[in-house]
């Protein structure tokens, strides 16, 4: 089964990567691809698939199955690599060694993929949620009920105690995971397939 596309951020792309032994993560995580004509025909369904972040597997994130229309609403992935690496003055460079764009630091998502571009930040852009602790956090992990910040300031000033229910259902993804290789036709884009 394929991995939806909605619902698919730099965290998830990230653990994908880190699964598929890209230890720097993800380097975009929305491309488009072509997929072939068999491909489309099986694919009504496909898995939203939602990671904390310090996965280092598919597997051990949250699944839920969803109906899908479309092969665009599929997701994909690039890995990074050192070849991809574009070294501009504009870089900033991650603890793992990893470059990304200076407008991604402290944006609270976690590009570098070990959350080196989100610690010690003054601020945080794109309404990212400010920890105490100066950890930029997406500003959905705001009131989720799950304490991201280490000072717990995420959750510390939320109105009321409801959480919404979502159905939830975890897959064994080791079971029959397949990941197309690399050299496939349209090798820059993995997809991810059950
Ligand atoms: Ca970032
Ligand atoms: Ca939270």
């Amino acid at each position: 089964m394929f991995v939806c596309k909605e619902g698919w951020t730099m965290t998830e792309a990230n653990v994908a990567c880190f699964d598929l032994g890209y230890q720097q993560g993800a380097l975009v995580t929305q491309r488009s691809f072509n997929i072939s004509e068999e491909l489309r025909l099986n694919s009504t369904e496909c898995l939203n698939v939602r990671c904390r972040g310090v996965e280092t597997s598919l597997a051990e994130c949250i699944f839920t199955k969803r109906r899908t229309n479309s092969y665009q609403d599929l997701a994909d992935v690039v890995c990074y690599t050192q070849d991809a690496d574009s070294l501009t003055n504009q870089s900033f460079q991650c603890v793992n060694g990893k470059h990304i764009p200076q407008k991604r630091a402290c944006d609270g998502v976690n590009d570098c993929g070990d959350q080196s571009d989100e610690l010690c930040c003054k601020g945080c852009k794109d309404n990212a949620f400010h920890c105490k602790s100066g950890v930029c956090i997406p500003s959905r992990y705001e009131c989720n009920g799950e304490v991201d910040c280490i000072t717990g300031d995420d959750e510390s000033n939320c109105k009321g105690e409801e959480i919404e229910e979502i159905e939830i259902l975890t897959a064994d993804m080791d079971t029959g995971t397949e990941y197309l290789p690399p050299e496939e036709a349209n090798a820059d884009a993995k997809i991810l397939e059950e």
